[in-house]
């Protein structure tokens, strides 16, 4: 079913962190307002010996109105009761990047391929979400699976999301461009 309802939003069922650990590539985003990260984003996930979960991720984005590099990104997960939503909270290794307190929800993975994650940042007067962001990661730069991309199909149709992504591009920018 889908009412749009932020609160009604179904996440994975029995979320295991330890198998979702290591590299994700993105290869598609639906952009929240002011969107930081543009392309070649690659997360990492670990588990700290206290058991939360940290990521770092890269990307290309654009500040200051037109300059543009290699974004290097760093992120603490808070629990909360439900083990597939965290809060976020992430900073730049660098000055000028965006630091911020997100919502983190892993809507659904199979690990080994594909996961669907969801971020509202601004619920709506009607329970909707008004300001959000959505990563599609792939565990290889080239993309989904055929049989992973219709199962992604259904979820962004349940997150109210169909249509409202774009891909991706990994060209290796951030391989060659100095990071900050
Ligand atoms: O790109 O517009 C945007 C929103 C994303 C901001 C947060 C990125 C930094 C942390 C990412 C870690 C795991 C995905």
């Amino acid at each position: 079913a889908q009412d749009c309802q932020v609160a009604n939003v179904q996440v994975m069922q029995n979320f295991d962190r330890s198998r979702y650990v290591g590299t994700w590539y993105a290869v598609a985003k639906k952009d929240p307002v002011g969107l930081f990260l543009r392309d070649n984003i690659v997360a990492t996930f670990a588990i700290r010996e206290d058991g939360t979960m940290t990521a770092s991720a890269e990307g290309r984005v654009i500040i200051l109105n037109n300059w543009e590099l290699c974004a290097k990104m760093f992120a603490t997960f808070e629990d909360t009761p439900d083990p597939a939503k965290f809060k976020m909270k992430y900073w730049g290794a660098a000055t000028h990047l965006q630091t911020g307190d997100d919502m983190h929800w892993v809507i659904d993975t199979d690990y080994e391929n594909y996961a669907v994650h969801y971020s509202c940042r601004e619920v709506d007067y009607d329970g909707t979400c008004l300001d959000g962001y959505s990563f599609i990661f792939s565990r290889h730069p080239t993309g989904l699976r055929a049989e992973d991309q219709r199962i992604v199909t259904q979820r962004k149709t349940e997150l109210c999301l169909l249509g409202k992504y774009r891909r991706v591009e990994h060209n290796g920018y951030c391989q060659i461009e100095p990071q900050a």
